[in-house]
């Protein structure tokens, strides 16, 4: 069966049954795929926790430590316990908004650890793990969601980009930046996480032309988790995402985003080949976004339990647990160790956004233009003549 006559097959909402608003759940619609464009997952640990071999892929994690395993457990379960604090920040009304990186820790710790100090991250919103990795401190993610600051760290201290609400255009600012690399002549590498509703943007589009045809050295990461707000992957692509690179030039491939190890050594290979000047590489992480888009999404309303539960089972945080205790590499002391340590970094979390200061209301006007803006100029009159207005009648 051609794309062609699968699209067309393919029922169509009917006016006036927007996503997310209807009460009903939809059905999703899945494209049959040509034979020559069936997915192919590279994966080194099952949900069951065994190590499989992969002839390509094993020697990038084959030095691997048990120590190091550990670590990699360790940074999951503590971006899951620190993710699930700042959920229920934002239910007591402490965070305006929090999104929630439920279920894709593998894809971000697997990506981050691969990534050198040097390297550059452009994050979207979602990269708290991404974060972690990069030292980010954790508490500082927050500000922006609690509404007193625009950013909350220096993207240069930790070569860590702001996070991009605009969805897809950091890949552009990732990609341009990328070029100026190549011009330095460094032996870096740059790294853009976009998801799967973003590869439909334009901006995506362009990235990817630009940086194959520069051959730059970046890596799109790409966290398939299967929804774009209430919108299924299917909507963003007929063809398994990963599959689009070869349209412009440079290697895609698919990883079990559940899969740290495999995660982990596709993001090595793919950032060794930034490094070494063979341009971009498109990994597509394949994972699941577990709970709500954000705070103000109600996923109940166009997914059903099924589809969680079969995800569920795929988990990358007990996945590596059975791993490491079936190969002796991890004792309950350190499992009870990990335990405290998650229930004092929430712990820690929490008393660091409540003691979070009120921002300068005029702080907005700030950081916009570097010599200032005759119109921000006129803004920040009229918002100083607003908030006078208060003081006249007495209030504050
Ligand atoms: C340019 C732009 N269009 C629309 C939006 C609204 N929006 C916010 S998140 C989102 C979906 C993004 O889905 P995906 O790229 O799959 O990332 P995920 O949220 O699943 O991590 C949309 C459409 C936006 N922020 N920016
Ligand atoms: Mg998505």
């Amino acid at each position: 069966m051609t794309v062609e006559s699968t699209a067309a097959r393919t029922p169509r909402r009917s006016a006036g049954s927007k996503a997310g608003t209807t009460g009903t759940k939809r059905t999703r619609t899945t494209a049959k795929k040509d034979a020559g464009t069936e997915p192919q997952l590279v994966q080194l640990l099952t949900p069951e926790g065994k190590r499989v071999k992969n002839a390509e892929y094993d020697k990038y994690v084959a030095g691997i430590t048990p120590e190091e395993l550990r670590g990699l457990y360790r940074d999951m379960v503590l971006t899951r316990r620190f993710d699930a604090e700042a959920t229920s920040l934002q239910r007591q009304g402490e965070l305006g908004l929090w999104a929630s990186l439920l279920g894709q820790e593998a894809a971000q710790i697997g990506s981050g650890r691969a990534t050198r100090e040097d390297d550059y991250v452009f994050p979207t919103y979602r990269e708290h793990g991404v974060a972690w990795c990069r030292g980010v401190d954790p508490a500082n993610l927050l500000g922006m969601f609690r509404g007193v600051n625009n950013g909350g760290w220096d993207p240069n201290s930790n070569n860590f980009q702001l996070y991009t609400i605009v969805i897809g255009s950091q890949t552009l600012h990732a990609t341009g930046y990328a070029m100026g690399v190549a011009k330095d002549g460094a032996d870096s590498a740059v790294i853009a996480y976009f998801g799967d509703g973003a590869s439909s943007q334009g901006d995506v589009a362009e990235s990817f032309t630009f940086s194959a045809v520069y051959n730059a050295p970046v890596v799109f990461f790409c966290q398939n988790n299967q929804w774009a707000i209430s919108e299924p992957t299917e909507k963003q692509s007929r063809v398994p995402i990963y599959q689009r690179a070869q349209g412009f030039g440079f290697p895609g491939v698919r990883v079990d985003g559940n899969d740290v190890l495999g995660v982990l050594a596709v993001t090595r290979w793919a950032l060794e080949r930034a490094r070494s000047g063979e341009g971009p590489t498109l990994v597509e992480a394949f994972t699941y976004r577990m709970g709500a888009h954000t705070t103000s999404d109600d996923p109940t309303r166009y997914r059903g339990d099924e589809e969680r539960q079969a995800w569920e089972a795929k988990d990358p945080i007990l996945r590596l647990r059975r791993y490491l205790e079936a190969s002796n590499h991890a004792d309950d002391g350190f499992f009870a160790e990990l335990e405290t340590e998650s229930e004092a970094l929430g712990k820690r979390v929490r008393e660091a956004v409540r003691a979070m200061p009120d921002p300068d209301h005029f702080a907005i006007f700030e950081n916009a233009y570097a010599d200032g803006h005759a119109l921000v100029d006129e803004e920040r009159a009229q918002f100083a003549a607003y908030q006078a207005s208060f003081a006249d009648e007495g209030g504050n």
